[in-house]
């Protein structure tokens, strides 16, 4: 059975509700107000079952007066049924219900020419011309155009079968992501409480299930779902639905809010939107407040333009600022209107509304205007542009970017392939190309600014992670120092790190020296000094000037004979000796070496510079403990 939402739009008494009678049989004006006017105030909702497919109506008023409940019902509709009256022909909110329809992006259309009853054939072609003109114009080709009378049945089974058509041929695909229903009624029923109706925007629901208001967040159950007048076990995405909800008075809820999946979606005041402004809309001034319609809700807005207007027949990137929180979610359609007799002047949609926090107007934008008409790859290279990384495992990310999980997965694939995205190694982080470059820099800067405001030249990683915790996580900014300290910028030692350019150091001297004292970094079998020219493919004269200048920083302690350790292996070494003269005065050398894990080619001179320093001393082919073994080493950072 294949299932769709019509929803009717045209000219206040053009026919719309007769016509909707005529197909469903119902009247769908069932207010006393309405049945007292003679007109459409609110919305109607109905259905009916035709060649096994089923079709839900939702009936709007005309009068330009109503236009927020128009606009509410017809949100998430899948077949516009606009109406003319044939003895009339295009009046104002046909054009205004068109155009808000096509702005919507409603996916089908079809026009019923009513009351043919009360014109005549030449009418009725001249007023057929003028819809298929303006219909062309607004997007729609090769629409068909009925000709129906409510009164006398004429043409109505004609227009049901077009529209059982047209429901055949909608796409119902399973819809992933959280649940999400824009509520357009809320009711209560005695013995049961509150009820909620809508058409589910996103996910699926089942009685049992935890769910939200928003905008106040209240949590509720879902006691009950009910699709078209049916107790079901579920309800998707695209359906017509009617929820029994546990923990809230439907007193508390309003057309505009939302029923959503719990802890799934943020509201928010702020958000970047494309808006495409009407041929003969007026110009929006930078700070304008207007009406923004979208989903089932309303309310004022103003637009942030960057400082120059928006004028009519543009198509742009604006900042909304909401005079209330909403959920606006990027794709969502809306609408702007300004009072008046057709007073709505643009559409558009969101293109982001959350994880913006923190950015200027100007920079969002120009980030919005990359974002328009952009390819999901396209879109991720944009945020990462905007917030340098981005956490692939944080659910948040999906919904801020408004791309499914494994699509976003695939764009990541793509881009660490073509190398404009980084992945950090063993986290679910992104961070792209220009992104790691400036943070780089960033880091270095850091680090070279401690040494010239006179704070200490060194600190340690978990400092620096601290420090820089607000412009990227941990993971990145220990990444980056790996790769910093590899190519030479930044140096390690002893858990220490300081920029390389602190040392007054030429960029390829950096990278020697970083190299350099990695090889000495928490080692206790170093290379000898005369190997070092060797070992880093540079003139002796070089890596001996660079060894001269990590003692006079107190990072080597010379020990003699081309023999170099840092202060904290020295410490080290002396710490694992204090116990052993503890347990017996006298040691060979034999034994020291066990101790120290050494070959003889390094316990030999250690030892010698050790007796020098006094932190052992010498009797025959034993040491001792020398008088200065229980001192710090010093000379360290
Ligand atoms: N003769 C004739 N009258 C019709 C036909 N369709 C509607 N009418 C009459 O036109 C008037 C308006 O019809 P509605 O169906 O209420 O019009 P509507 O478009 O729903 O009006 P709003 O809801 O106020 O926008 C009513 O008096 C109907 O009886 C028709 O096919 N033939
Ligand atoms: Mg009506």
């Amino acid at each position: 059975m294949a299932y769709a939402i019509i929803g009717t739009a045209g000219h206040i008494d053009h026919g719309k509700t007769s016509l909707v009678q005529a197909l469903t049989g119902t009247n769908t004006d069932q207010l006393a107000e309405e049945q007292r006017r003679g007109m459409t105030l609110d919305l109607g909702f109905t259905w009916f079952d035709a060649a096994e497919h089923r079709m839900a109506v939702i009936d709007v008023p005309g009068h330009e007066k109503y236009i927020a409940n128009m606009l509410s019902g017809v949100a998430a509709i899948d077949i516009g049924l606009l109406v003319v009256a044939s003895n009339e022909g295009v009046a104002l909110q046909t054009r205004e219900h068109l155009a808000i329809l096509a702005s919507l992006r409603v996916p089908q259309l079809v026009v019923a020419m009513t009351k043919t009853d009360l014109s005549d054939e030449i009418t009725m072609e001249i007023i057929e011309e003028d819809i298929r003109e303006l219909t062309d114009h607004a997007g729609y080709s090769d629409v068909t155009i009925e000709r129906v009378s409510s009164q006398t049945g004429d043409g109505i089974d004609r227009l049901s079968a077009t529209l059982q058509l047209l429901t055949s041929k909608i796409p119902r695909f399973e819809s992933a992501g959280p649940f999400r229903m824009p509520i357009d009624r809320s009711f209560s029923v005695p013995g049961r409480g509150c009820v909620v109706a809508g058409t589910i925007w996103q996910g699926r629901v089942a009685s049992g299930d935890l769910m939200q208001i928003l905008p106040s967040e209240t949590a509720v159950r879902v006691r009950e779902v009910e699709v078209h007048g049916d107790t079901t076990k579920t309800a998707q995405a695209g359906f017509r639905t009617a929820l029994n909800l546990v923990g809230i008075s439907h007193s508390d809820i309003s057309r505009g809010c939302e029923l959503v999946a719990a802890d799934s979606f943020q509201t928010t005041q702020r958000c970047v939107v494309e808006i495409r402004m009407y041929d003969d809309a007026p110009e929006i001034t930078n700070g304008r407040t207007v009406r923004l319609h979208t989903a089932a809700g309303s309310g004022e807005v103003k637009v942030l333009t960057g400082g120059a207007s928006v004028s009519a027949g543009e198509n742009t990137a604006v900042v909304f600022k909401c005079e209330r929180a909403i959920l606006l979610t990027p794709g969502q359609p809306l609408l702007l209107r300004r009072p008046g007799a057709s007073g709505t002047f643009a559409g558009g949609q969101v293109l982001a509304s959350t994880g913006l926090a923190g950015q200027r107007t100007g920079t969002l934008i120009e980030f919005g205007k990359r974002l328009i008409d952009a390819s999901p790859v396209a879109v991720l290279n944009a945020w990462l542009n905007l917030c340098r990384v981005i956490d692939l495992s944080d659910p948040a990310v999906s919904v801020d970017l408004g791309i499914a999980q494994d699509v976003l997965e695939e764009c990541c694939c793509d881009g660490v392939r073509s190398g404009s995205i980084h992945r950090v190694p063993h986290s679910s982080v992104v961070i792209s190309e220009h992104g790691r470059e400036s943070l780089s820099q960033s880091i270095v800067q850091r680090l070279h600014g401690r040494s010239q405001d006179g704070k200490a030249a060194w600190t340690d990683d978990a400092s620096l992670v601290e420090e820089t915790r607000a412009v990227a996580p941990e993971a990145v900014i220990r990444w980056l120092l790996e790769e910093l300290v590899v190519a030479g910028h930044i140096i390690r030692l002893n858990r220490q790190i300081t920029a390389a350019s602190a040392m007054s150091l030429s960029a390829s001297q950096q990278a020697v020296f970083s190299s350099l004292l990695n090889r000495y970094d928490g080692k206790r079998q170093p290379p000898n000094a005369a190997a070092l020219p060797e070992l880093e493919k540079k003139p002796r004269k070089e890596t001996d000037s660079l060894i001269k200048l990590a003692v006079s920083q107190g990072m080597l302690v010379n020990l003699g004979d081309g023999w170099f350790l840092t202060p904290a292996v020295i410490e080290e070494l002396k710490s694992e000796l204090r116990p052993l003269f503890l347990e017996k005065s006298e040691r060979t050398i034999a034994e020291i070496r066990d101790v120290w894990g050494l070959t003889r080619k390094h316990v030999v001179p250690f030892l010698e510079c050790f007796d020098k320093r006094g932190f052992t001393r010498r009797s025959d082919n034993h040491r001792t403990a020398g008088p200065k073994l229980g001192e710090e080493a010093g000379g360290g950072q």
